[in-house]
């Protein structure tokens, strides 16, 4: 049995982790710390049972030790950031503030509750990380290894850059039990319609343009989110102390692979489920490519990494994990939850979000948006 604090529990990944842990170790106790930003959303959590939520920051050191003293935890699995590129471009100060000093508040929180006030009491730090820190590759180079060299490009990856070196730092320093892993795109139910898939998704149903950057072929690796908290769970269960671990889907593909696919499973869902017409009537005609007739290729994101790729060796010979689902497969299944549950999507666009993407793409020259 272990006592768990997740950080960020109320956002894409950690709610679907905390969902995830909560089927598959229901003795487990889950306290989830979330300072609930315009991407943390209770509603992400409902229907979860037995978990207590803490608002609050991780940024807060003295609550979080009495947190972690309170609730006996021994566990902590840390989500919590501020998540998007783009929005890290926009302004990066945020991303330095809860991604470097919030990630260090909560280690010496950990540090506090467990190595000077508990004596070294048996603990686990995991730190959840992206491929992003390792910056881009060229067509023809090798996929990111745990031993890549590290040369993040945005303020969010240089952020996350910062809080990997952190984490190892109080491994190696003091000791604290920490591991970290390190993903490529994830995609499912829950995620923000900031991200490409569930913004296509949600442009698809509102005929709205799909807006590309640059030439569509920058390529990314995607995983499928219940795949990733598998991997979580793998290294939380075996891992080694003080060890990365990379995570990926061997699903690379370009940016305009991802949307033609969006666009094919759209058809697709539109055409076994004729009802989805009267529910969606904004949606584009029917007849000829009806979703692809929306794709708009925009201004690119400054410093838009060109590859990712994950070389996940490590983890599949190591502790045996390898992902269950293809993209195609997890993508239907995605689409099908973004349409089963309109009432989450159209509440989490409220006012701030609208005026962010507004921006976010009036500086693109998309008016049309
Ligand atoms: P998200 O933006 O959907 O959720 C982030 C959560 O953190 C939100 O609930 C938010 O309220 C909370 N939060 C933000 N600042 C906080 C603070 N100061 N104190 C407490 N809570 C705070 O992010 P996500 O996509 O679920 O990503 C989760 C983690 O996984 C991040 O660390 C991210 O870097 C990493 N990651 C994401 C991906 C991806 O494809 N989304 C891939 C690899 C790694
Ligand atoms: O409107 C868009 N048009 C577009 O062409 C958006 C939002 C994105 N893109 C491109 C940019 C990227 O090449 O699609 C690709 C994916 O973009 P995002 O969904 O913003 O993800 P990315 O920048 O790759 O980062 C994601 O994966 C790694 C997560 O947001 C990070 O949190 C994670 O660490």
């Amino acid at each position: 049995m272990a006592n768990l604090l997740v950080t960020g529990g109320a956002g894409f990944i950690g709610a679907n982790f905390v969902r995830y842990w909560r089927a598959h170790h229901p003795d487990d106790a889950i306290v989830v710390l979330d300072a609930l930003t315009y991407a943390g959303n209770r509603a992400n959590l409902s229907g979860v049972e037995d978990i207590l939520f803490v608002h609050d920051d991780i940024r807060s050191t003295a609550l979080v030790a009495s947190t972690i003293d309170d609730h006996d935890i021994d566990t902590i699995v840390h989500f919590a950031a501020e998540s998007h590129v783009d929005r890290s471009i926009d302004g990066p100060d945020a991303f330095l503030e809860t991604n470097v000093n919030g990630t260090h508040s909560l280690l010496k929180a950990a540090k506090t509750a467990w190595l000077d006030r508990g004596g070294g009491r048996p603990h686990r730090f995991h730190h959840i990380s992206t491929d992003e820190v390792y910056g881009s590759l060229g067509p023809d180079e090798p996929p990111f290894l745990e031993t890549s060299t590290y040369a993040p490009n945005s303020p969010y990856s240089a952020s996350k850059a910062a809080s990997d070196h952190l984490v190892r730092a109080y491994n190696r320093t003091y000791g604290l039990a920490t591991t970290t892993t390190n993903c490529s795109n994830n995609y499912g139910p829950y995620q923000f319609p900031e991200k490409l898939v569930p913004l296509f998704i949600i442009n698809c149903l509102s005929g709205r343009k799909l807006p590309i950057y640059g030439d569509g072929m920058n390529v990314r690796d995607w995983l499928h989110v219940e795949d990733h908290c598998r991997a979580i769970e793998t290294v939380l269960m075996r891992g080694e102390i003080g060890e990365t671990y990379n995570v990926g889907g061997s699903e690379e593909l370009t940016n305009m692979a991802v949307v033609d696919a969006i666009c094919d499973a759209m058809e697709e869902a539109f055409s076994v489920d004729p009802a989805l017409e009267a529910r969606f009537p904004d949606a584009p005609p029917v007849g000829g490519a009806r979703f692809c007739a929306l794709k708009s290729y925009v201004t690119d994101r400054p410093g838009h990494d060109r590859r990712y790729a994950i070389d996940a060796g490590k983890i599949r010979s190591a502790l045996g994990y390898k992902p269950r689902q293809t993209f195609r497969a997890g993508l239907a299944d995605t689409i099908r939850w973004y349409l089963d549950n309109e009432d989450w999507w159209r509440s989490v666009m409220d006012g701030s979000y609208r005026d962010w993407l507004d921006r976010n793409y009036a500086g693109r020259m998309l008016g049309q948006l």
